[in-house]
């Protein structure tokens, strides 16, 4: 059975357990602590020499970085439906997972990292880049019902925990209305889980 080496506060962690809840798959989570540096154990650093969560195991092969993880599950179960196989579609997917690891990561995420965590960032930039992450995505979700493609895809859950959860960062949602509404669309999927701090 796949195996989750999982945070249950991490949204990077959270982006596996959405897409692992939507596609219905079995899988056993191992749940890590990360102040107790679980995470930084030989034997994780084994699986994973960046010393990071989340990690999937499937048989003999072992991912981590949660948006590679995104794109093993949803081209080994999902079809065509989360991650489609043409060329333009699955560059406009991969545009938003990188949105993902770059803008999000350094705006909403470490901003909540620094409040919640104590992680060493400097919280007015991460909160300044966070405002124009968000802004960013409510621009373009003010046309459009989801992020890369006219269907929920994986850019989708890549870009929602972080931008979900940015109030934790003291980065206000109030002013983006299409965003909220984003939100609750990803949330009234099917298979949709939530996690502290998350609707749904
Ligand atoms: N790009 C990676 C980032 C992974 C990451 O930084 N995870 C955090 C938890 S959300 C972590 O393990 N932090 C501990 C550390 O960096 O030592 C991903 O998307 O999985």
């Amino acid at each position: 059975m796949m195996k989750l080496y999982d945070a249950a506060l991490s949204g990077n962690c959270h982006k596996v357990r959405l897409l692992l809840s939507m596609l219905k798959l079995e899988h056993e989570v191992v749940a890590m602590s990360l102040p107790d540096l679980d995470h930084k154990t030989p034997e994780h650093l084994a699986r994973n020499p960046l010393g990071t969560l989340p990690v999937l195991e499937d048989g003999d092969i072992t991912i981590y970085d949660s948006q590679a993880i995104l794109v093993y599950l949803a081209r080994k179960h999902g079809g065509e439906d989360w991650l489609p196989g043409d060329a333009a579609g699955q560059a406009l997917v991969q545009q938003w997972l990188s949105y993902a690891v770059n803008e999000i990561w350094n705006g909403p995420a470490l901003a909540r990292a620094f409040l919640l965590f104590n992680r060493d960032v400097d919280l007015a930039r991460c909160q300044a880049a966070g405002q124009s992450a968000l802004a960013h995505l409510d621009a373009r979700l003010s046309a459009h019902d989801w992020l890369a493609l006219d269907r929920p895809t994986i850019a989708d859950i890549a870009c929602y925990p972080y931008s979900a959860l940015a109030e934790a960062g003291e980065i206000s949602l109030a002013p983006y209305q299409a965003l909220n509404a984003w939100f609750k669309r990803i949330e009234a999927l099917p298979g949709y889980v939530s996690m502290p701090g998350l609707g749904g």
